[in-house]
């Protein structure tokens, strides 16, 4: 097993494998991962929405202090979801790469008290949140995306696909599902998209240079893709294998904004209860605007 100083330690999985193998649901996530299913029934509390769009907003303020003084009046009276009105003030490229979307830990520890967190644990089992970058003990991060600017959204993808690339050191006998959440969104209009039951296949894909890293592209064109969009209202999350083909949809008047992690989880080998677990949770969207 590989392990990195900066990532989850040992001692966090041997922790989490303690704790699982008393738990009931995780022997499920293993069964989990193989269905053809992902849930879009868990969401933030009003009360969440209101606390983590306002320590985003802080960060994205506290950030263009930094890359645009003189603008920061301007931005400080903008709503975030009018970021692209303001936009070409400042380099958004420069001004947003993953490091500075990153939630402060203190943030992180809250919401990991809060209901939304508590219900994922209920539901599948306590887990750790990885922390690929290695800047934080458990990293959520948060996304601008300005709408029709497709330079925003990335390509079609399987989050899979960036461990395989070594984003992260993936840690044998884990599963890793992934959770994304609208915080403000045009339902139908913009926000994320998939191809359901992708995560049964193996897609074409290659690594290539974007951003200074290297990432995955697809090797199909989307309009050969079944893709749907998922009808998200602000707080509504989706938790999704990690082999699901999906990715961001740019549409709408709206900056979208969003924040995703990574749930980690200790394999075991029983899956029994797991079936019903995962039968309970998980929910196929039933159609657009479930
Ligand atoms: O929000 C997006 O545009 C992309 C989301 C995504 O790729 C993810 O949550 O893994
Ligand atoms: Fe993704």
């Amino acid at each position: 097993m590989v392990f990195s100083k900066r990532r989850i330690s040992r001692r966090s999985l041997v922790n989490i494998l303690r704790v699982n193998l008393r738990a009931k649901p995780v022997s499920a996530l293993n069964d989990i991962c193989g269905e053809s299913v992902f849930s879009t029934s868990f969401r933030l509390t009003q009360r969440e929405l209101v606390d983590i769009r306002e320590a985003v907003r802080s960060q994205w303020l506290s950030r263009i202090q930094i890359v645009a003084p003189k603008s920061a009046d301007k931005f400080a009276e903008l709503p975030i979801d009018q970021y692209h009105e303001l936009s070409y003030l400042i380099d958004h490229k420069a001004a947003w790469p993953k490091s500075e979307r990153l939630l402060p830990t203190a943030v992180v520890q809250e919401m990991r008290k809060g209901p939304f967190f508590q219900s994922l644990e209920a539901a599948f089992g306590p887990f750790l949140v990885t922390n690929e970058e290695g800047l934080r003990p458990e990293e959520i991060y948060w996304r601008l995306v300005r709408p029709n600017c497709l330079e925003d959204i990335g390509p079609m993808h399987a989050d899979a696909w960036f461990w395989e690339l070594g984003h992260g050191v993936a840690l044998v006998n884990t599963t890793r599902i992934k959770v994304w959440v609208a915080l403000h969104c045009e339902r139908g209009r913009n926000g994320f998209r998939l191809v359901r039951g992708s995560h049964h296949r193996d897609w074409p894909y290659r690594a290539e240079s974007r951003d200074g890293y290297v990432k995955p592209k697809i090797e199909l064109e989307e309009r050969n893709l079944d893709i749907e969009l998922f009808e998200s209202s602000p707080g509504q999350a989706i938790v999704f294998n990690d082999r699901l083909l999906h990715g961001g949809a740019s549409g709408g008047a709206s900056t979208r904004v969003s924040f995703e992690f990574t749930m980690l989880f200790a394999k075991k080998d029983d899956t029994t209860q797991g079936n019903r677990c995962t039968r309970k949770i998980l929910n196929p969207l039933q159609g657009r605007g479930s």
